[in-house]
């Protein structure tokens, strides 16, 4: 079987961590195109991917017929120009999480899909793929300790960067939740509210955090999340899940532990770049396989679009201190 050409678009933080993966871990593929705008930060990726070329936009690549398939790692207000050229050309594609920041954007990309015939957007919820949630999902599903009562998440970031705004704590970081909640759970969020702890006088100008999400499922389950984004010192993602007859916890950090100076210590992530790596080489793995095989293994654009319309609560949430029940459009029989 031919390598897979895959371009690459957007290359910051994200993008340019794909590429060295591609590179170095991912079998059957490599970096043919690198989409980027800023050519600085385009040259800087290409070093780790010698056979691509640079394409200041899309559209220029896709005329190159540079790829067989795109992997979309630009900001998500960025993502719907590239997924719909991408889609009207036919090309398989691997976006970035969230599918598009706003409900309304994500259901003109579901529609472009569907009109197009063929299942080519898989999102990347990446954490679908980090084996603590598959090992959760599994307990959960198999009832082994009886019925799943709630769910308790803890999600926090060192810091973030400039760019980031009060709203982005929902549509940037709860969306995680958001949908690794309805796939531990199998059960749609059905309602959002959103409480303040004590701001971090830490916290950048603009943002009133940490926050703690109710998420509630149409199962019962309700879900907390503490969304923390400048708890300084580590990257931490954790969930304890209540059952009838035990507990089951993932994500807490393992590794060697130090009993040094009066202490014990064992260090902890600074980035979701550490935490995840294994789960961003797994989805991009089993997305290279399944493009081969003509298909998506992982999260399709209808996913994205749940979540979009449960972030639309969630941001409404924010802002309102009430709790926000959430509409979901009727799910078209393309997505069955
Ligand atoms: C970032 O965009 C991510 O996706 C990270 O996983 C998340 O922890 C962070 O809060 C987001 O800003």
């Amino acid at each position: 079987m031919t390598e897979l050409r895959i371009a690459v678009v957007g290359t910051g933080l994200m993008g340019a961590d794909h590429v060295i993966r591609i590179g170095k871990r991912i079998v059957g593929a490599h970096v043919s195109a690198i989409v980027e705008p800023d050519e600085s930060r385009a040259k800087s990726a290409m070093e780790n991917a010698p056979e691509a070329t640079w394409y200041p936009d899309i559209e220029t690549a896709i005329e190159a017929k540079s790829m067989d398939a795109v992997l979309i790692a630009t900001p998500g207000q960025f993502h719907e120009p590239v997924l719909l050229p991408a889609l009207h050309a036919g090309l398989p594609i691997l976006c970035e999480k969230p599918l598009a920041p706003d409900e309304e954007s994500s259901l003109r990309i579901v529609d472009a899909e569907v009109s197009g015939g063929k299942q080519l957007i898989q999102v990347g919820f990446m954490r679908r793929f980090d084996q603590g949630y598959m090992d959760l999902r599994e307990h959960i599903a198999s009832e082994a300790s009886g019925e799943l009562l709630g769910l308790h998440c803890a999600h926090r970031n060192p810091e973030v960067p400039d760019s980031y705004h009060n709203d982005m704590l929902i549509f940037d970081s709860v969306v995680h939740e958001i949908d690794v909640v309805r796939f531990l759970t199998d059960s749609p969020v059905t309602t959002v509210e959103v409480k303040h702890m004590k701001r971090n006088s830490l916290s950048p100008t603009g943002l009133n955090e940490p926050i703690l999400v109710l998420l509630g499922t149409e199962s019962g389950v309700l879900a907390t999340v503490e969304m923390n984004v400048s708890v300084q010192f580590g990257y931490q993602v954790k969930t304890e899940a209540v059952f009838q007859r035990g507990i089951a916890e993932i994500g807490r950090t393992s590794g060697m532990s130090r009993f040094f100076d009066g202490a014990i210590s064992t260090p902890e992530h600074m980035s979701f770049k550490t935490r995840f790596a294994a789960a961003y080489d797994n989805q991009i793995q089993r997305w290279v396989n399944a493009v081969q095989r003509g298909t998506i293994d992982g999260p399709s654009a209808w996913d994205g679009y749940l979540a979009a319309a449960a972030v639309k609560s969630g941001v409404a949430a924010l802002h309102s201190g009430s709790v926000e029940v959430v509409k979901y459009a009727n799910k078209p029989s393309f997505y069955n």
